[in-house]
């Protein structure tokens, strides 16, 4: 793998990084990402699934999508991408991961502290009441959960089309992009925003911007540098050059 001295050097030292991470970090976990060629957009339509309309004309089909996901990735484990940069954080005194996915795999990874902008299919919470309800599953006989405590429907804790994401992820995430001198985009098609906003803005704040993508994305023009390969074989390797002159934080 081939990358700049500059980017090489900021690995080595730079003391603010920022990571921002998509669906094609999950692909080598096994968890089917959604733009590409075997996406689950290239079936589904997300205005028909992935948004809060949808889901008032239909939670039974919207929860059987859900349920699918969740069933998919309780079986599935963390890749080496996910290991990398769990050990990036123990090495960085101001290390930043903000991630799109609602797979739980960065925790799960061991990573401490991930800021998800959209979400984790794991919570779950009622429509009226707000109440927090773990574990939910949906069976053939009951195919819309509904809260203990009003009987309000239940939904997955996800950011759909058209809702705001939290506001104090998504803040904590824009300040980190602002302030890092180096930030990675990775396994993302940049295509959704305001998530898709962090790499720019990042740039526009003075940052390195290192894209890694199996292909050239919506940003990949704008970024200082594109690595275009597998992120569970490039990532194991950046973490490779950062311990070479760095130790635990
Ligand atoms: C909002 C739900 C305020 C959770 C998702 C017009 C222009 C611009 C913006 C808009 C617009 N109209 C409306 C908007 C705003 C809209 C938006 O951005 N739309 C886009 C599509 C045009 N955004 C919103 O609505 C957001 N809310 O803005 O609120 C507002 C309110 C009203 C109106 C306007 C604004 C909410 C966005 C969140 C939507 N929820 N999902 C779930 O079910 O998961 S989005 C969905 O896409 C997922 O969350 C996913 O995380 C996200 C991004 O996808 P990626 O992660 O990038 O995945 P993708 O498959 O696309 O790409 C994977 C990449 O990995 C590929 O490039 C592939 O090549 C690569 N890859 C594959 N394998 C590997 C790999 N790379 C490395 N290694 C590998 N092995
Ligand atoms: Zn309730």
């Amino acid at each position: 793998m081939m990358i700049s001295g500059k980017f090489e050097s900021l690995l080595k030292t730079a003391d603010s990084i920022c990571v921002l991470t998509g669906a094609g970090i999950s692909a080598e976990s096994g968890v089917a990402t959604f733009r590409g060629t075997d996406g689950l957009w290239s079936k589904l339509k997300p205005e028909e699934l992935a948004n809060f309309d949808a889901f008032l004309r239909n939670p039974d089909i919207v929860w059987e999508w859900y349920n699918h996901r969740k069933q998919i990735i309780q079986e599935v484990k963390p890749n080496a991408a996910h290991y990398a940069l769990a050990a990036m954080e123990q090495m960085v005194k101001d290390f930043t991961l903000t991630t799109q996915n609602i797979d739980n795999l960065h925790t799960r990874a061991g990573s401490k502290r991930v800021l998800e902008l959209h979400g984790n299919i794991e919570r779950s919470y009622c429509v009226t009441c707000g109440k927090f309800v773990p574990d939910v599953v949906v069976t053939r006989e009951q195919r819309i959960p509904h809260c203990g405590d009003c009987g309000g429907v239940i939904r997955p804790d996800v950011v759909w089309f058209g809702e705001m994401l939290p506001q104090d992820v998504l803040e904590e995430s824009m300040s980190a992009a602002a302030r890092c001198s180096l930030f990675l985009s990775i396994g993302t098609s940049a295509v959704v925003y305001p998530a898709a906003g962090l790499p720019l803005k990042a740039r526009d704040c003075g940052a390195y911007v290192v894209e890694i993508n199996l292909e050239r994305t919506e940003i990949s023009h704008l970024v200082d540098e594109s690595l275009i390969g597998k992120a569970g074989e490039i990532l194991p390797q950046l973490a490779e050059i950062m311990k070479t002159s760095r130790s635990q934080k």
